[in-house]
């Protein structure tokens, strides 16, 4: 059986590849942080679906803590890492830059050294970025288009991105960047602009809320679903060589667009619900992002199968179900 070790299994991407590996007949490890509470609500329906010995197994670490990794790569030994942990946040890397840096750059090269001291050959997934292109040079975007990052995060995932280039060509090691253009569902953090729409949206439709306060409605990105995404991932490591890889739908829309489809969908009028804050401007934006996925589609023979309507109703359903559930307890004095 082989083992895989993820880390940020707790994140979004994280539950979906975890999902996807136990189909597969993999035993998946995750990493974990400390946390005063519980945090594992997007893999807790791995624990309740497992009958027999659990193939799902987490152990605490931190991507800032360099003898905690190489320890646990060393116990371990599995044949295939996905370093999905990062501080994720675009607009929070702005705020906590030292902290992304330390975690998104400098987790990578902490982990690279982990497998590369290994005595056992390790697979590497690198999860970087569409955000490396930041201000972009050319559209669609390719494996060859120059990065620009416009944000510490950016940069974070540029430099993870070329430490993994050079331990593939120094040291002759299968590590993969998978460069992923936006990818969202029902497990997307909260505070990511598709999620904090379709949640508002939804939360409005109730009468729970009336109003959702957003930044820069002009920006594009190239948006698909996460459950699509993860099996690409995984796709990069089966190969016979190592490469890099952009992952993307090819269609880019603008978040004006993600608004307004979510809000027909719910047969409401955004421009009397939807309001401008300042406060979600960036000090620098990432206007336009949209990929040429045609390397993954030919090589790895992966396309994206959710499409960007499909998944403003996917993620506006799912969002409905929890402020549904919330209009009852709240009709009820809870
Ligand atoms: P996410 O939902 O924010 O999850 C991030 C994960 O990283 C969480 O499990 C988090 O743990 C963990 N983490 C944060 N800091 C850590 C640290 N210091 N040590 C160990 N783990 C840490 O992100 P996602 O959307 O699943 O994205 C997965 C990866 O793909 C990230 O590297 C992200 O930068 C990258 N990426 C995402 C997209 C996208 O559109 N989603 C596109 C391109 C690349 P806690 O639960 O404890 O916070
Ligand atoms: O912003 C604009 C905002 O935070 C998208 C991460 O997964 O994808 C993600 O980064 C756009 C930006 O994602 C609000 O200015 C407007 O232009 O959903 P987002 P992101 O910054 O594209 C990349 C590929 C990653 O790698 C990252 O990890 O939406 N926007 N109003 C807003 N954004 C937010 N968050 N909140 C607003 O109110």
């Amino acid at each position: 059986m082989k083992k895989a070790l993820i880390t940020g299994i707790t994140g979004q991407d994280g539950s979906y590849l975890a999902d996807f590996l136990l189909n597969k007949g993999y035993q998946v490890w995750g990493i974990i942080r400390r946390s005063s509470s519980f945090h594992t609500g997007r893999i807790d329906h791995l624990y309740r679906d497992l009958h027999e010995e659990p193939q799902l197994r987490l152990v605490y670490g931190d991507l800032t803590d360099g003898s905690n990794l190489s320890a646990i790569v060393n116990e371990i030994r599995p044949d295939e890492i996905y370093n999905l942990g990062a501080q994720s946040h675009v607009r929070v890397s702005f705020d906590m830059p030292i902290f992304t840096v330390d975690t998104d750059a400098l987790g990578t090269l902490r982990l690279l050294e982990a497998v590369r001291s290994s005595d056992k050959a390790v697979k590497f997934y690198q999860a970087s970025s569409s955000e490396m292109y930041g201000k972009a040079t050319e559209v669609p975007q390719t494996e060859m288009t120059p990065f620009y990052p416009r944000s510490p995060y950016g940069c974070a995932k540029v430099y993870s991105f070329w430490q993994t280039v050079n331990y593939r060509e120094a040291y002759n090691l299968f590590v993969c960047n998978g460069i992923l253009f936006n990818h969202e569902s029902p497990r997307r953090g909260e505070t990511f602009v598709t999620r904090k729409i379709t949640m508002a949206a939804t939360r409005i439709k109730c009468g729970l809320q009336s109003k959702l306060y957003l930044g820069n409605l002009d920006a594009k990105r190239d948006w698909g679903y996460a459950g699509d995404y993860v099996e690409a991932m995984w796709l990069m490591l089966q190969q016979d060589k190592p490469d890099d890889y952009v992952v993307a739908t090819g269609e880019s829309h603008s978040v004006r667009e993600f608004v307004a489809e979510v809000f027909a969908y719910l047969d409401m009028d955004w421009q009397k619900y939807v309001e401008i804050d300042p406060r979600y401007f960036r000090p620098s934006e990432v206007d336009l992002l949209q990929g040429d996925a045609s390397k993954a589609r030919k090589v790895l023979g992966w396309k994206p199968k959710v499409t960007f309507k499909e998944l403003a109703r996917i993620m506006t359903d799912a969002d409905m179900g929890i402020a549904e559930r919330e209009k009852i307890l709240k009709d009820h004095g809870r």
